[in-house]
């Protein structure tokens, strides 16, 4: 499978977002939990800037991402919620980008675009990724439970599963389906492990009518 991608703008705020209708996917996560990484791994390119310490995706990064000769989608990489350096204020200035980006991006439909030009994105839904070693984080439920609440279209992804033991491994995935009553899809960075699996999921989210 020949994967073609490319970064294409980093944002702020909505004046930021790309105005050219391509359908969108957003990696969201604790700071941390691997959703640069997972980018990265998905795309076998080190397009994404990752770090060992946490906060290092600080505004919205757009990546163009085509599968073969299929049409381009967006990766959106936010930033992570539950840690920013600089304290409480740069907090809310991350969660408060998140929740511009998904007010903008999920409204069903934006009245001045006809106008301007500009076009209403096609919002596909989120990859909510959470840590595979700890299961039930309340930042975890509670952004969960905020998407939900916006009826965003969302899925769990289990990240660094290569870390787990093998009973580890059973207990913690059946812990987070049971937390989230929905099926988790367990990956690695690291191995590989899951990329198909993800890969599948995203092109079933992106031909969702
Ligand atoms: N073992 C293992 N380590 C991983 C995996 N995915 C990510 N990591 C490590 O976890 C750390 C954080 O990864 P990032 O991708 O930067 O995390 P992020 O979610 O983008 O973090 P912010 O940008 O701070 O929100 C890095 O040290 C990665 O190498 C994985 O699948 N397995
Ligand atoms: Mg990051």
């Amino acid at each position: 499978m020949k994967v073609h991608s490319e970064f294409v703008t980093s944002a702020a705020g909505t004046a930021g977002f790309p105005t050219d209708g391509v359908p969108e996917l957003a990696m969201v996560g604790r700071s941390n939990v691997g959703k640069s990484t997972l980018i990265n791994a998905l795309v076998r390119q080190k397009l994404a800037r990752t770090s060992a310490a946490p906060g290092k995706t600080r505004l919205a990064n757009f990546y163009r991402v085509a599968v073969e000769s299929r049409p381009a989608f967006y990766l959106v990489d936010l930033p992570g919620y539950g840690y920013a350096r600089g304290g409480e204020k740069s907090r809310q200035e991350f969660d408060a980008l998140a929740a511009e980006y998904f007010s903008s991006r999920h409204a069903e439909e934006d009245p001045d675009a006809a106008a301007s030009g500009r076009k209403a994105p096609h919002f596909c839904g989120v990859l909510s990724l959470v840590d595979s070693r700890h299961p039930g984080l309340d930042a975890d439920r509670i952004a969960w439970t905020w998407l939900s609440r916006m009826g965003i279209e969302r899925h769990v992804v289990a990240t660094k599963v290569d870390k787990l033991t093998r009973a580890e491994r059973h207990r913690h995935l059946s812990e987070l389906e049971r937390l989230y009553s929905s099926p988790v899809t367990p990956v690695s960075a690291e191995t590989g492990e899951g990329l198909d699996a993800l890969w599948t999921l995203i092109a079933r989210l992106l031909t969702r009518p």
